[in-house]
């Protein structure tokens, strides 16, 4: 795999997006970095982190600390997971193959997307554990096989994206004329039914048959039902929802606005964090995507109730600037980010990260 060399100055994720938007074809940059509308999601998935304030405990006995996770039944060494990202061959000719040896030698699970630009099938051969992530499709004899494909090929869980019947208004694609660039694509879906449905009036298209077939919730228990494999639904912001989830069977939930490129103007994933984890309580996971960054945004999701949480676009970043090599270093990064926020915090392990540690500002006033 092609050998690249990651700048001296790369310290942290955020680096790895400068050397990225300096890099990287400004279509490509508009797809990836892209989000819905005007981005108001977009920025506050950051903002929302920083409104958030840590409160500290010192002196507290850290021998034997460790990042370690129950997740699904399985010690992971980290919280920190691969969120679903489709056609990672924009950036780097290897793609997903790429992605997957990183996670490999990092000890991270990687969520393919149904949408990547290399088969299912190939990147199950790089050693990585692996989830598969799907949209639900009209035809679901189609989720059906493709649910079938990632299980006889080892992967460990299924997630079922919810939040995007329609891709959202891309503005930012569209204004920079984003397409395809030739030789990436989903090959995964290549023998399947287009989902485009052909417009009949003139007008708007929406709702003349583009979401005629979208998935609802009947569907969502009849995939649960189908899989042989533990299922997290991800895309839910309202608790209400959550639970429903849960009802339809769902194993875990993953709290995300879809990193901002769906419907504008939601709220950040971990404004609503602690409403979902009261609603179901426990004993099913909730994780968390959008806008993490820093080693003390994990603490902060961990802090509210999140079991773990996945990581978008700095993964693209590191791999379209250092490849294998850029993945694993931003994720060894990230890792050693939030052992230091740890120690500082004075948690040992992942139970000692509790809602204590969130600063409440109104708590003197009350
Ligand atoms: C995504 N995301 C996504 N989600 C999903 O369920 N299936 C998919 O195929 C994709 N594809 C995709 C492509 C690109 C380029 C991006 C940036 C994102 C959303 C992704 O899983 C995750 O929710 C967000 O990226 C998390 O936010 P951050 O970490 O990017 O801020
Ligand atoms: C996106 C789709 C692929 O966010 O989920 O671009």
């Amino acid at each position: 795999m092609l050998e690249m060399t990651i700048p001296p100055d790369t310290v942290s994720l955020g680096c790895y997006q400068r050397h990225f938007l300096a890099r990287i074809d400004k279509r490509i940059v508009a797809y990836i970095e892209g989000f819905a509308a005007d981005g108001i999601s977009y920025r506050d998935n950051f903002a929302a982190f920083e409104r958030l304030k840590l409160l500290p405990r010192m002196l507290k006995n850290l021998a034997g600390a460790t990042t370690q996770i129950n997740l699904l039944g399985r010690r992971l060494p980290s919280p920190v997971l691969i969120a679903p990202m489709a056609y990672h061959r924009l950036v780097h000719e290897a793609g997903e193959l790429a992605t997957a040896r990183a996670a490999a030698l990092t000890g991270h699970i990687l969520t393919v997307s149904a949408q990547s630009s290399v088969l299912l099938e190939e990147i199950a051969e790089q050693g990585a554990a692996l989830w598969f992530q799907l949209y639900p499709r009209r035809d679901i004899e189609e989720s059906y096989d493709l649910m079938a494909r990632a299980t006889s090929h080892g992967y460990r869980a299924l997630v079922i994206t919810v939040d995007a019947p329609l891709s959202g208004l891309r503005n930012v694609e569209q204004r920079a004329g984003f397409v395809l660039p030739e030789g990436v694509s989903a090959v995964n879906l290549a023998g399947y039914g287009l989902e485009d449905i052909p417009v009949r009036r003139a007008g708007s298209p929406v709702f003349q048959g583009m979401l005629d077939g979208a998935a609802d919730w009947d569907m969502l228990r009849r995939l649960i039902d189908r899989s042989s494999l533990p299922v997290l639904v991800k895309g839910i912001l309202h608790e209400d929802d959550a639970l429903c989830a849960v009802e339809a069977g769902a194993m875990g939930v993953i709290v995300s606005n879809h990193g901002g490129r769906i419907l504008d103007g939601v709220p950040a994933p971990i404004d609503v964090l602690a409403r979902i984890v009261r609603k179901i309580g426990d004993h099913v996971p909730v994780l968390l995507d959008g806008g993490i960054r820093r080693g003390t945004d994990i603490v902060k999701a961990l802090a509210l109730g999140a079991r773990a949480v996945m990581l978008g676009r700095p993964v693209l970043h590191a791999l379209a600037v250092g490849g294998v090599q850029g993945v694993a270093h931003m994720l060894t990064l990230l890792q050693t980010e939030l052992e230091m926020a740890m120690a500082l915090c004075g948690c040992a392990t992942v139970d000692d990260v509790n809602h204590h540690l969130i600063w409440n500002e109104n708590r003197d006033q009350g």
